[in-house]
């Protein structure tokens, strides 16, 4: 590690300093302030006499777009918005030529297709938009659908109607699209599916994600682990089962427990369709270990293999992905958790009044693995609410999650009823552990909490980006529960404890 001595004391350029100073600096800004407000107005009335030409046709806004035209059959542009996991907008037009104004409002990559022509626009990023000409389409009935897998069957299908009397703007144009302001906007159907999600918890669907991977001890007592990385099937939430990218087929993959000390050898196969290698995200491992094709490794071809060995002699709660391709592989669900060593809860600390039991023994210690993107989507642990596991705890009993993000954007996991105390950021024990109530995490950070179920109930545990939890058609994604059951029988031993309390005005 180096050290900068007496660096350089920052200068700015000449003329950036002070410009009152600066003799006939007051002048100049004058004249440049009247061409400026010069070229704007000239912009501005270029602008109104294209507007004006146009008619105020094809304005490709937020669900309005429609077709503006009078019997007319210039080019019509229809706004067309996405999200998790819907295609809305006003989606009619009248025979011709169509322009679709595609904007992601989701957190998650999408991509519109025409069904019937094959027509897409390139996979979006959240917030980017593109065009899609859709030269002489004739009267009939269309179909968009956005092909990430498992997309459409979550929702985002959208008819696109050409007829010769499109429907009024603002009319909801199919089932796919909610517009909040209109009149068909059906708030006892919503209410209804909202209740119907809720009460669907806890779901039950196939494959179980972070299932612990037993090692073989070898001779020297290496712990040797096979990862094997495919495209396998996987159910996010019940009825939808998508094609994910997993090691040894679930998601997260199966998270790997080891001892301070411990010499670990992973065979990794790579039966995806590209090229990978494997992070240790957190791990101490010699360079030439760091999964980091190619500066630290080949990559590892499609129907390839490679083997790591690594010495790991610090605790740490880490996580392994693909580095190779990771923006594809990894929300699609090439992720999961790698613990080294004990548990660094603060044993016998006081933390802002409450004292952590000297011998408390944890009930739950669970990896919540936070995703956001891909196949996979909006998900705690692989799987979308109402398939995310609920944790269960008796009344008094103490929990403690290790939140990862593998994701492409920081979630806020807020857990209703009682606080979190957070000990150890990205495995590091805090010198200076604290409460919260809110925790966000961003995309490749851990944060270890514990916390007690004191006070019987359910209480949900979600993100608290709301479209992250709720959509049109009710509960979904990054929500789960923490179900606290009332103790059978007062306990003589409990009753020293002070359970941790929560300000009831800090509740949402
Ligand atoms: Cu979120």
């Amino acid at each position: 590690m180096t050290v900068l001595e007496d660096p350089p004391a920052p200068t700015a350029p000449e003329g950036v300093r002070n410009s009152n100073s600066n003799g006939g600096g007051g002048l100049v800004f004058i004249a440049m302030a009247g061409i400026l407000i010069a070229l704007v107005a000239s912009v501005v009335v270029i602008g109104l006499i294209g507007l004006l030409r146009d008619g105020g046709n094809g304005d490709g806004g937020d669900g309005d777009g429609g077709n503006g035209g009078d019997g007319a059959s210039g080019p019509t542009t229809i706004g067309v918005t996405l999200s998790e996991f819907a295609i809305d907008g006003n989606l009619s037009a009248m025979p011709g030529d169509v322009s679709l104004l595609v904007t992601n409002n989701g957190s998650q990559q999408h991509n519109v297709v025409v069904r019937e022509t094959g027509a897409a626009t390139p996979m979006l990023n959240a917030g980017e938009n593109a065009t899609l000409a859709l030269d002489a389409l004739e009267a009939g009935s269309y179909e968009l659908f956005c092909n990430v897998a498992g997309h459409a069957e979550s929702g985002m299908i959208a008819p696109l109607e050409i007829t010769e009397t499109p429907a009024p703007a603002g009319e909801a144009a199919g089932a796919g699209t909610h517009d909040h302001t209109s009149p068909d906007f059906d708030a006892d159907a919503m209410d209804k599916l909202m209740m119907d999600s809720m009460l669907a918890f806890p779901a039950e669907t196939e494959g179980v994600g972070n299932q612990i991977l037993d090692p073989e001890i070898l001779p020297d007592g290496t712990k040797q682990f096979e990862l094997t990385a495919a495209i396998t099937k996987w159910e996010v939430s019940p009825g939808v089962i998508v094609d994910a990218w997993s090691y040894n087929g679930i998601v997260p993959g199966p998270m790997i427990k080891v001892d301070v000390g411990d010499t670990v050898r992973v065979i990794f196969n790579n039966e995806t369709p590209m090229a990978s290698d494997i992070h240790w995200h957190g791990l101490p491992v010699p360079n030439d270990q760091d999964g980091v094709s190619p500066y630290t490794q080949d990559m590892v071809e499609s129907g390839g293999s490679f083997t790591y060995e690594f010495t790991l002699e610090e605790p740490m709660i880490a996580m392994y992905h693909a580095h190779m391709h990771s923006q594809i592989s990894v929300p699609n669900g090439m992720f999961a958790a790698f613990i080294v060593g004990e548990n660094p809860i603060p044993h016998g600390e006081t933390i802002s009044g409450i004292t952590i039991p000297e011998d408390l023994v944890l009930a739950e210690e669970i990896p919540m693995v936070l995703n956001d993107a891909g196949v996979i989507g909006l998900t705690l642990n692989g799987k979308s609410f109402p398939a995310t596991a609920p944790m269960v705890l008796q009344e008094g009993e103490w929990a403690s999650v290790h939140y990862y993000n593998e994701g492409l954007t920081a979630h806020p996991m807020h857990l209703h009823g009682f606080p979190q105390l957070v000990y150890a950021k990205d495995g590091i024990p805090l010198d200076q552990p604290y409460w919260a109530d809110t925790i966000n995490v961003a995309p490749g950070e851990r944060y270890s909490v514990l916390f007690q179920g004191s006070i019987p109930g359910v209480w949900v545990w979600h993100c608290h980006i709301l479209t992250h939890v709720e959509s049109d058609e009710g509960l979904f994604g990054m929500a789960t529960a923490v179900i606290v059951e009332e103790a059978a029988a007062t306990t003589e031993e409990g009753a020293a404890e002070e359970p941790p309390t929560e300000d009831a005005s800090a509740e949402g």
